[in-house]
C-alpha cells in the first residue's frame, strides 16, 4: 500500500472504488476450475497507513495535527475509562464489564469518522466509540451498573444503546439506514460487529438486505480473535471477514484495526460512499481484545501469553504517540496534563455515577415494553411480595394510564 500523500480519494480509490483486490489471479485457468472459485483465487491487501514504529511512508495529509491529538485525547480517555470500570467491578461497585483495551484504534478512529447526523449503532463493547461520540462517561457506567438511565439519551443524539444481544444491532442498523433514504437525508449508519457475530444469522441477514436495497450503511467488524473462548478460526473457513461482503454484492476491506489513520480513512470513504447513495461496504478491522471477555471470563485458560504479549507491542495508543513525537507536535508535557485531564475527569463521572439515586426497580417491568404483558405484570406482583409489599389491585389502570 503507498502511504505517499494519502488522501480520502486515494484511499476511496484503493480500497473502496471496486472489488478488484478480491479478482481471480488467474484468467487461464482450465474450464473446470474458471467456474469453480476457490479461498485461493482471492487476495485481500489489509490497509496500513501507520507503521508499528509510528512511521508513514511521505507525509500524511489525511487528518490535521488537530484532528490527531483530538483522537488521541479521545484514545487515553476511553483507557482511563476502561481502567477505571475494571477497578470499579472488582470493587463490586459495577456490574459485569467488557474491557475496550486493545481496541481504541478501531473504535475511536470509526466514531471519529461519523458525521453528527450519522448514526452509531454499537456492539456491546463500543465504549470508546460511545465516548468518542459525546455520550457521557457516567451514563456508560451507569448502564454498565444495571443502571438503564444511563442509556436515556437526549432526542440529538444519533447513537443507538448499546447491543447486548450478539450481531441482532445489525438489523436495527439496516433499517436505520433505509428510514434516513426514505426521510431523504443524506446520511449513513455505522453499525459494530465483533467477529463472533459474523456467525449469527443477523448478520447475513442484515448484510443480504442492505445488499439488495443498497442501505446507506457501513458494517465494521472488530475482528480481535477472540469470542469469549472461540477462535476466529472457528468462527469462519474463509480466509478473511472481508471478503463475506463479495457474495452481498458489495465491497469488503480489511484494515489494520491498530492503526487509527487506516481505519479512520477506511470508514470516511465508506461513509463518503454510502451518503452518495453507492449502498454499503464490510469493513474489517484486524485487533486483538488484550483483556478477557468480560470481567466474568479467565482468558488465560484458553489462549497463551505469548500471543496476548505480541499484540500488546502492537498498542494502537502507543503507535499514534509515536508518530505524534515524531512529528513534534506532542512532548512529555502534553502527554502528562493529558493523563492528568483523563484522570479528573473520569474521577469526576465516577462520582457523579455513584452519587446517583438508585432507580426504582418497578422501572424494569414497566418500562421493557410500551405496555406491561401479563407475565410482568405477575412478576412486578412477585417483587411486591417479596419486598413486603401490597399486591396493586389498581395496576392495570395505572399501566394504561402511564405507570406512576
Ligand atoms: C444472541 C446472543 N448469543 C449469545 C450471547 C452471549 N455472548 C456474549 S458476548 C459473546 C461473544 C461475542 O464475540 P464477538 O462477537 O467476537 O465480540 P467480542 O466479545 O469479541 O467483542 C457471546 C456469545 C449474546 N450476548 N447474544
Amino acid at each position: 500500500m503507498k502511504v505517499k500523500k494519502v488522501t480520502l480519494k486515494k484511499i476511496s480509490k484503493d480500497t473502496l472504488g471496486s472489488a478488484k483486490r478480491l479478482r481471480s489471479k488467474s484468467r487461464s485457468r482450465s474450464a473446470k476450475t474458471r467456474y469453480e472459485i476457490s479461498q485461493e483465487q482471492f487476495t485481500i491487501t489489509p490497509l496500513q497507513l501507520l507503521r508499528e514504529d509510528g512511521t508513514t511512508a511521505g507525509k500524511f495529509t489525511l487528518l490535521s495535527a488537530e484532528q490527531i491529538k483530538s483522537m488521541y485525547r479521545f484514545m487515553v480517555l476511553s483507557r482511563a475509562f476502561d481502567d477505571a470500570a475494571l477497578k470499579l467491578q472488582r470493587q463490586g461497585r459495577l456490574g459485569t464489564y467488557g474491557s475496550v483495551r486493545g481496541q481504541e484504534a478501531s473504535q475511536v478512529g470509526s466514531a471519529f469518522a461519523l458525521q453528527k447526523e450519522d448514526w452509531l449503532v454499537p456492539s456491546f463493547r463500543e465504549n470508546a466509540s460511545c465516548i468518542t461520540r459525546g455520550m457521557p462517561m457516567k451514563g456508560l457506567f451507569q448502564y454498565w451498573g444495571g443502571d438503564e438511565r444511563g442509556h436515556a439519551y437526549t432526542e440529538s443524539m444519533t447513537t443507538l444503546p448499546l447491543s447486548i444481544p450478539i450481531a441482532t444491532q445489525l438489523l436495527h442498523g439496516v433499517g436505520l439506514a433505509l428510514a434516513l433514504r426514505y426521510k431523504g437525508q443524506k446520511n449513513a449508519v455505522l453499525a459494530h460487529v465483533g467477529d463472533g457475530g459474523t456467525s449469527e444469522g443477523d448478520f447475513h441477514e442484515a448484510l443480504n438486505f442492505a445488499g439488495v436495497f443498497k442501505a446507506p450503511i457501513v458494517f465494521l467488524v472488530q475482528n480481535n480473535q477472540w469470542a469469549i473462548s472461540v477462535p476466529r478460526k472457528k468462527q469462519t473457513a474463509a480466509t478473511t471477514i472481508a471478503q463475506k461482503a463479495i457474495a452481498y454484492g458489495f465491497t469488503g476491506v480489511q484494515v489494520d484495526g491498530n492503526d487509527i489513520f487506516a481505519v479512520y480513512g477506511a470508514v470516511s470513504a465508506a461513509l463518503e460512499k454510502a451518503r452518495s447513495g453507492a449502498g454499503p461496504t464490510l469493513i474489517e478491522c484486524v485487533t486483538y481484545r488484550i483483556s478477557d471477555h468480560t470481567t466474568a471470563d479467565d482468558a488465560k485458560r484458553y489462549r497463551n501469553q505469548e500471543e496476548v504479549d505480541a499484540w500488546v507491542k502492537k498498542d494502537p495508543l502507543d503507535r499514534l504517540k509515536k508518530y505524534m513525537l515524531q512529528q513534534k507536535m506532542w512532548d512529555a508535557k502534553k502527554e502528562e496534563l493529558l493523563q492528568q485531564e483523563a484522570a479528573t475527569l473520569v474521577s469526576a463521572h465516577v462520582r457523579s455515577y455513584e452519587e446517583e439515586p438508585a432507580s426504582d426497580p418497578k422501572d424494569m417491568f414497566a418500562f421493557t415494553f410500551a405496555s406491561m404483558t401479563p407475565q410482568l405484570l405477575e412478576q412486578y406482583q412477585s417483587f411486591l411480595d417479596v419486598s413486603g409489599k401490597k399486591r396493586d389491585p389498581n395496576i392495570l389502570e395505572k399501566v394504561e394510564g402511564g405507570f406512576p
